[in-house]
């Protein structure tokens, strides 16, 4: 992509509103633009980002046997009377009314709606267990929406839905998810951290969230030093086998880790003192075991083996892609700019050509532009007459892994520099080597977070 064509409609400085680090940068790397509180355009730029966190998600549901579905933006009132939280929401929740006066409402969360389409056709055990999900948009009319998409009023959210015919089962469909989300957040780049939760206005018995670590986050966090460092499943890891993967999810639960809802001091106290880290975290995602608590009030039944309708066992399962973009960026920035994890990045190098209009020099540019798109690398071609200070500062702000820099006296002798952004290393080399590294990292990259 040519700059040239691209729209990247950067801010030299961040409104004075922005307070934390991913909003500014968000604003400032021109990736959203706020419509209305609590409510964003996403531009090109964020969009990419989103969308890559949007297939990583994804691909781990799909892996874990949840199948995609996509339900509607708004809902009928009615569904929401059935299970008796239409009138529990309260003001968070966006009431809308049609040209018939029917209330409608912008969904918030969909266990109603996928619980009706659930006893719309499902009637046996043997259809079971099933894992619906959707990745689409929500509202909530947040008291105080801030932090830009953080605490969004319309946000991206992945839910997905469990139905199960017993408790145990239940259970360990609410583990499967538990580790996909482990394996979620590696391809991310990030540690989220798993912590017992609070259920909040979903219920249930059981509840995880799992937290990046990160100065601004809005919760206290308690953990154990040795749940940073803990190895993830990898992508072989067996979902069929139940017993592997409730002994995963107890290893990851069995060091302390809460928040400040959940903070017990007495357990905290027998944690050794080195051992106890203590910080803030970003909540990216939140897992509810709750049984039966809609598909009874709702009428979702099963036939079980003897023949006879039990309610069907429920949990849900929830990721905010749009507030993970914040997160990444508040775990990983630096005063130029944003260092985006290379599963996410928008690019893969930015490609700055430091005389546009000399001929040798965009003659290299385009050569190599072509070449590394042709080995699969997405690259953002600074082909604009902009000065060279110019283009590094928009380079280390959107913070693509690699920087290629080619200018006329580094040509002369046959050399180009690539620089890390995250490592900030620079290496003056060859064309050939130049693309040798960048195509070597592609492998190693994809080998890696490709999963
Ligand atoms: N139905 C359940 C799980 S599917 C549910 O709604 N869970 S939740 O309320 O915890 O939200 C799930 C995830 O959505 C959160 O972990 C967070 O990543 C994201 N999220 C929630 N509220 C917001 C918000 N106001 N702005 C941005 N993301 C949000």
């Amino acid at each position: 992509m040519r700059l040239s064509d691209y729209f990247l409609p950067t801010l030299k400085e961040a409104p004075r509103e922005a307070e934390i680090v991913s909003h500014r940068l968000m604003l400032r790397a021109g990736m959203i633009k706020q419509q209305a509180a609590g409510i964003y355009s996403w531009l090109p730029l964020g969009l990419k980002v989103m969308r890559k966190v949007e297939q990583i998600v994804r691909e781990e549901q799909n892996r874990a046997g949840a199948v995609e579905v996509l339900m509607p933006t708004i809902q009928s009132a009615d569904l929401w009377r059935e299970s008796g939280r239409y009138d529990d929401y309260g003001k968070e929740m966006l009431r809308i009314e049609d040209r018939h006066e029917r209330p409608m409402l912008f969904g918030p969360t969909n266990e109603e709606m996928i619980t009706d389409i659930f006893r719309s056709y499902v009637r046996s055990y043997k259809d079971l267990p099933l894992n619906l999900y959707h990745i689409q948009w929500k509202f909530r009319d947040e008291v105080r929406p801030r932090f830009g998409v953080m605490r969004g009023r319309e946000f991206l959210m992945k839910d997905a839905y469990s139905f199960d015919i017993d408790e145990a089962s239940s259970r360990a469909a609410y583990y499967r998810m538990f580790v996909s989300y482990l394996r979620t957040f590696d391809r991310l780049g990030v540690t989220a951290i798993p912590m017992r939760a609070d259920t909040g206005p979903i219920g249930g018995d059981l509840s995880h969230e799992f937290l990046i670590l990160a100065d601004t986050g809005e919760s206290e966090v308690f953990c154990h030093a040795n749940m940073l460092s803990r190895a993830v499943p990898g992508s072989d890891v067996d979902y069929s086998n139940d017993a592997l993967i409730a002994g995963i999810v107890e290893d990851w639960t069995s060091g302390y880790a809460r928040t400040d809802e959940m903070h017990d001091n007495e357990l905290w106290q027998e944690v050794a003192e080195d051992d106890r880290v203590q910080a803030r975290g970003i909540e990216v995602g939140h897992i509810f075991h709750f049984g039966t608590k809609y598909s009874e009030p709702m009428g979702a039944k099963v036939a079980g083996p003897d023949g006879k309708d039990v309610p069907v066992q429920m949990g849900s399962y929830g990721i905010g892609p749009s507030r993970v973009v914040a997160a990444l960026i508040e775990a990983s920035h630096d005063d130029a700019g944003i260092i985006w994890p290379a599963s996410v990045a928008p690019f893969d190098v930015s490609l700055i050509n430091l005389r546009q209009g000399d001929e040798a020099t965009d003659a290299a540019c385009v050569t190599l532009h072509g070449d590394l798109m042709t080995s699969g690398l997405d690259v953002l071609y600074d082909d604009t007459d902009n000065r060279a200070g110019g283009k590094f500062a928009l380079a280390d702000l959107i913070g693509v892994p690699w920087q290629l820099i080619v200018g006329p006296r580094g040509l002369k002798e046959g050399k180009v520099e690539l620089k890390n952004r995250a490592s900030g290393e620079r290496e003056e080399i060859s064309m050939e080597s130049a693309r040798n590294v960048l195509e070597t990292w592609r492998v190693d990259m994809r080998a890696r977070y490709g999963g």
